[in-house]
């Protein structure tokens, strides 16, 4: 059977698949060898993808919401006639303040990014919410201070390294790094390498590592304090590297040898030996590199962990080479820069109304996204339009996000399927699936070599489904912003010579630009009517100007990569390649020492001393205190074997954990007189689940978790496993973020005194 190459598009990863479609089913899933970056590796989840394109929520034509709560089928036309109205209405009357645009790319889907932050202009408003924002803002904010731009973003050569710190990840489950279970094999195999897990579960990756420090939840930045100190007191940072790269390291370290190590170690509650061991083992390592994710990033110190575990590789020089952390280049705009010191003299960034949030990487959280509608009176956001994302499910604090989205003017949900959220919408737009249309991810954050990969459609739309680049063009011209037709750069697309490389076509457009202002942020679209008209993928006419772009920014590693041309057309050779490449195309090679060109600091060097990050180490002191009603830690959200997000909504796709089990330590089990499979409360501040218990000897006592991804009301069901957010607070947050903190949810876990069991319909739904 012919076999089509495409993405999977349940991880960051994206990786690259061949796959046998037969009677729009995708059946056999195979690796792409030809892919850049994922060379043929795949794991457990991509093989049940088919439940992802082909399942009962899937929506196949526009819908209306009709005053009894009920939807009607409407023509898109209508429907977009009514939405483009009514969004010019609220505009008009009220200002730019009153819409939002919410999520917008999941895992993968970031083609149609181009296209929908049009509606920002549109509205005259600045406000996007993404989940990005839930995760990775303190880390970016961190960035920007360092690196000089938020978007200077590190990755981590885990490849290549020969001593790994993971902190708060476990990319044996969740990925995030180059095809994670070989490359975890190949260093526990490798007695020249050395893995370190820090993690309070003694996870699938910390059973692969050579030391695992199972400290108590929440406290990474007490131990990461420890491992600086004994770094700094030892003399064993690179002094060479800092003198060379650096400055502000005087501060940092006066702020490192004020730390109490033994003091933070017990906070930390791991063994002074042990942390004494990792920092002297990684700051003498030949390639060192540090990983995080959620496990730093939604727990307490958010901000300052980010700050922290970049200092861990900064200060011991571990960047900038092979096997290190990395600077790398990003082929889509993935990541924004505001930066309020970056800002020119007279400019202020964008606050929000009522919690006067500044934007980190352009993007506002999830976690004030309530009280902006709902609390912020006559400048309140009154109109959302909310794509690839499930915020009723996904955002802290469901209640809070229900009661706000009901309240909306206006609710516009563009998704493939069904959601929760769709539910409370005025219009549900279908969108087509991401095997259904042109798509390619951002989450390309590679070096020294980095790719991109343009998807082509496998199948049709389904139903009267449309790409996200369709949905948005036309709203565009259903506001009356943008005419249907451009025929002169239309007739200049068709007719331009293959050998002139666009450049007659991108000459047009910008005289069109500069003669026509006010059609300048709608460039996406106005490439996709007239360019995109003569492309095997009309979505992909916006890659041009970014293609031309990149090979401005990095020409000697697109030469490197083996693209061609003149300063003139080496980008839109580049962009050929890319159309024309179905396995994904390497944009750029660049050696270790161009890493430093990536950086955006004035001064060229890395600015280590941060003031609200030496204020925050010395704000640590004084050490919260626990809520004795609530004796456990819940880590809201564990990424497992058949998890992936709010992706898929059949159940059916899971082959265990259908209930999405409570994990909990035996001796805490033992002390509630709790067993294995029974149903429990899990109750916090906001609300209470009945959940399954599993019992986990690798957990620490006192501390629970619950997976990530489920509580979907499938064909309106019952939620089908936990739905986390219903027990997640929008105020537990980060305070310079206002990332919440998921991992570190106080809870109380009670036995029900049932008489039988309920059964399985009774299960996982809210007491509240
Ligand atoms: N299978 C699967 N894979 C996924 C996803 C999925 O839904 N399912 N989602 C994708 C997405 S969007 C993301 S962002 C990534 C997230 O990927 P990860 O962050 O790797 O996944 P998590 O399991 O959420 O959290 C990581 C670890 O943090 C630990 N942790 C909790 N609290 C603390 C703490 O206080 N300190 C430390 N050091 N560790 C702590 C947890 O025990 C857990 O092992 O996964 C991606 N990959
Ligand atoms: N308590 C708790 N909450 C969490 C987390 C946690 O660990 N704990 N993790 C957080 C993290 S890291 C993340 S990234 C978020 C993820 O949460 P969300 O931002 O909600 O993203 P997804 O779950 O990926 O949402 C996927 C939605 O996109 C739709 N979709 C899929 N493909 C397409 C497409 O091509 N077009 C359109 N228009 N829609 C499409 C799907 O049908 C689904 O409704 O959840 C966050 N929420
Ligand atoms: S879930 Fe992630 S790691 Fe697994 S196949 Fe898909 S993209 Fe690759
Ligand atoms: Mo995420």
């Amino acid at each position: 059977m012919p076999t089509a190459k495409t993405a999977c598009i349940l991880c960051s990863r994206n990786c690259g698949l061949e796959v046998e479609v037969e009677g729009g089913h995708l059946k056999k899933i195979r690796g792409d060898a030809a892919h850049p970056s994922s060379k043929g590796y795949l794991c457990n989840k991509a093989a049940r993808l088919d439940y992802y394109q082909n399942h009962a929520d899937r929506l196949t034509h526009p819908l209306k919401r009709q005053p009894d709560g009920s939807f009607v089928r409407v023509s898109w036309e209508q429907a977009l006639g009514d939405i483009g109205q009514r969004l010019n209405a609220i505009r008009d009357t009220h200002g730019g303040d009153a819409f939002a645009f919410v999520g917008g790319g999941g895992q993968g889907n970031h083609l149609g990014g181009a296209y929908g932050r049009q509606l920002l202009p549109a509205m005259k408003s600045r406000f996007v919410y993404s989940s990005l924002a839930q995760e990775k803002t303190g880390d970016f904010w961190v960035n920007g201070r360092l690196f000089g731009a938020q978007n200077c973003h590190p990755m981590e050569d885990v490849e290549h390294a020969d001593y790994v710190v993971f902190i708060g990840c476990n990319p044996y489950q969740s990925h995030g790094i180059v095809n994670a279970r070989d490359v975890l094999k190949a260093i526990k195999n490798d007695p020249r390498r050395t893995m370190v897990v820090i993690d309070p579960r003694r996870t699938e990756t910390a059973q692969q590592a050579h030391i695992h420090l199972q400290l108590r939840p929440g406290t990474d930045a007490y131990l990461l304090l420890a491992m600086l100190s004994t770094i700094v007191r030892e003399n064993l940072h690179d002094q060479a590297f800092i003198d060379a790269h650096c400055t502000g390291f005087d501060a940092v370290k006066a702020a490192l040898l004020s730390v109490p190590v033994d003091n933070y170690a017990k906070r930390a509650d791991v063994p002074l030996a042990d942390v004494q061991q990792v920092a002297r083992g990684f700051a003498q390592a030949q390639r060192g590199c540090v990983r995080v994710d959620l496990g730093t990033q939604q727990t307490l110190n958010t901000t300052l962990n980010a700050y922290l575990e970049k200092l861990l590789y900064l200060i011991t020089g571990n960047f900038g080479q092979v096997g290190s952390n990395n600077l790398h280049t990003a082929f889509l705009p993935v990541i924004g820069n505001t930066d309020e010191t970056k800002l020119k003299p007279g400019k202020t960034l964008k606050r929000t109304v009522y919690h006067q949030m500044m934007p980190i990487a352009g993007m506002y959280p999830p976690a004030i996204l309530p009280d902006e509608i709902l609390k912020a009176g006559e400048q309140r956001i009154r109109a959302v339009v909310c794509e690839s994302s499930n915020p009723l499910l996904t955002y802290p604090d469901s209640a809070a996000q229900e009661a706000a989205f009901k309240s909306l003017e206006l609710l516009v949900v563009v998704d493939i399927a069904m959601t929760e959220t769709a539910r409370l919408a005025h219009y549900i737009l279908p969108a087509a699936s991401q095997f259904e249309k042109a798509e390619a991810t951002g989450f390309t954050l590679e070096f020294p070599d980095n790719y991109f990969h343009l998807r082509q459609p496998l199948l049709a739309p389904l139903g009267e489904s449309l790409p996200e680049p369709e949905i948005y063009t036309r709203l565009l011209e259903a506001m009356g912003l943008l005419p249907r037709t451009f025929p002169v750069l239309g007739a200049i697309a068709r007719n331009e010579p293959a050998l002139t490389r666009h450049l007659a076509y991108m000459t047009a457009l910008g005289a069109t630009l500069a003669r026509k202002k006010h059609w300048a942020p709608y460039a996406a679209s106005i490439l996709y009517r007239t360019l995109g008209s003569t492309l095997p993928q009309a979505a992909a006419a916006p890659l041009l100007p970014i293609a031309m772009g990149y090979a401005k920014e990095h020409a000697v590693a697109v030469r490197r990569a083996g693209h061609q041309g003149s300063a003139l057309t080496l980008g839109a050779n580049l962009f050929r390649a890319i159309v024309d490449g179905a396995s994904g195309t390497v944009t750029s090679k660049h050696d270790h020492a161009e890493m430093w060109s990536l950086l955006k600091t004035p001064d060229g060097r890395v600015h280590l001393q941060v003031r609200e990050m030496l204020d925050a180490i010395q704000a640590l002191a004084v050490e919260p205190e626990q809520a004795s009603e609530f004796p456990f830690i819940l880590m809201a959200g564990e990424r497992r074997t058949y998890n992936a997000n709010q992706i898929f909504r059949d159940p059916a796709w899971r082959k265990v954990d259908h209930d999405g089990a409570l994990r909990m330590h035996p001796q805490d089990a033992m002390a509630l007189g709790l067993e294995n499979g029974e149903v429990v409360q899990c109750r916090t501040e906001r609300g209470a689940l009945e959940v399954t218990v599993e019992i986990d000897s690798a957990l620490r006592t006192g501390v629970v978790t619950l997976p990530h991804g489920y509580g979907v009301s499938f064909q309106n069901s019952k939620p089908m496993g936990p739905p986390i957010n219903r027990l997640t607070s929008t105020l537990h947050c980060d305070p310079f973020s206002k990332t919440p903190f998921h991992k570190h949810v106080p809870a109380a876990i009670c036995k029900l005194a049932r008489v039988k069991p309920c059964d399985a319909s009774e299960r996982v739904t809210a007491l509240q």
